[in-house]
């Protein structure tokens, strides 16, 4: 049997994506059109669908593609304080919401984050060169994810570039993650747009190549951003150590997406899928296996109880 590098570099080539990992390794990201991934629109109607539900069902308040939430929102003290931690804009009231455990929520987003064709990349990326003796994929979910993002309040005087309201400050994912980075990536981000990406319409952020720095973004960083637009059901991902962030939307309406987030088997996860995953729901997917792996459900590690054998006394 091929080793799984080996398999990996098989589902590249037959899949076709080689343009999309050659850009993805020499420029940290890329755009996979819908075409390439064969996303359906049904697919990206339901995900579109269950969002917008659940916003309503956890707030209260009506939203609509073309509106935007359609009421006044009021956020719960400390808001600025709590998104600030997670590196999201400190803003008291902000025009976003980062809706988490999307696997959980529905069917559609299983279906979504364990794309074949989008996992070739993410395998790719993550696996790298790892000798063939550990004959298991090292990628794993880390989390699944969703920004709503409506229009920002404009500006006040001073505040520029990434500071503005609505933005997200330039960062690398794998930014918890001990340095010095080596080339294979300790996360990937793979986010599907289920709105057109626009910089109007405030798209993702990125600087090219930046991976390639193996760090932090410098002073000069903002200057180089340039906008990852793209059309309905294309998914972007990018390299943990590429440097992004977001434009503030000014247009009505809403920008929304459904994100798998993707880790090395050797890092902690943000959310523990392991315990947050009722058990057996990985069936209920068009790729149980793949689901299965992904989060780490058959792993020896980290174990519960003991797991190498005991001895016993003979004879007793
Ligand atoms: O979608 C965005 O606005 C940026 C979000 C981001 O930083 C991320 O998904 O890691
Ligand atoms: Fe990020």
């Amino acid at each position: 049997m091929a080793n799984i590098s080996d398999q990996i570099r098989d589902e590249i080539t037959q899949y076709g994506l080689e343009p999309y990992l050659l850009e993805l390794e020499s420029n940290g990201l890329t755009i996979v059109p819908p075409e390439v991934t064969g996303v359906t629109d049904a697919l990206l109607d339901r995900c579109t669908e269950v969002l917008l539900k659940e916003f309503t069902r956890m707030t209260g308040c009506p939203i609509s593609l073309e509106n935007g939430p359609e009421g006044e929102l009021e956020w719960p003290k400390g808001t600025d304080r709590i998104m600030a931690s997670v590196g999201l804009p400190p803003e008291p009231k902000p025009s976003v919401m980062l809706m988490q455990q999307l696997l959980q929520r529905d069917r559609c987003f299983r279906d979504l984050l364990t794309n074949p064709q989008v996992d070739a990349l993410v395998s790719s990326l993550i696996q790298g060169g790892f000798p063939f003796e550990f004959p298991f994929r090292m990628r794993r979910l880390d989390n699944s994810t969703s920004y709503l993002k409506w229009q920002s309040t404009p500006p006040d005087e001073g505040q520029t570039g990434f500071s503005r309201p609505g933005s997200i400050a330039l960062h690398p994912d794998q930014r918890g993650c001990p340095m010095p980075w080596g080339g294979n990536a300790l996360h990937v981000n793979a986010t599907w747009m289920l709105t057109p990406y626009s910089k109007e319409d405030g798209c993702l952020a990125y600087v090219p190549r930046s991976h390639l720095a193996g760090g932090y973004p410098g002073p000069d960083a903002d200057a180089r951003a340039v906008p990852a637009e793209g059309p309905r059901g294309a998914v972007i991902l990018w390299h943990g150590a590429t440097w992004h962030g977001s434009f503030p939307k000014r247009t009505p309406g809403l920008r929304l997406n459904a994100i798998g987030f993707y880790r090395h088997f050797s890092i902690t996860p943000q959310e523990n899928l392991q315990m947050t995953i009722p058990d057996g729901l990985w069936e209920d997917c068009a790729e149980p296996a793949r689901l299965r792996e992904m989060l780490g459900v058959g792993d020896g590690f980290p174990y519960r109880e003991q797991l190498m054998p005991d001895p016993r006394l003979g004879g007793a």
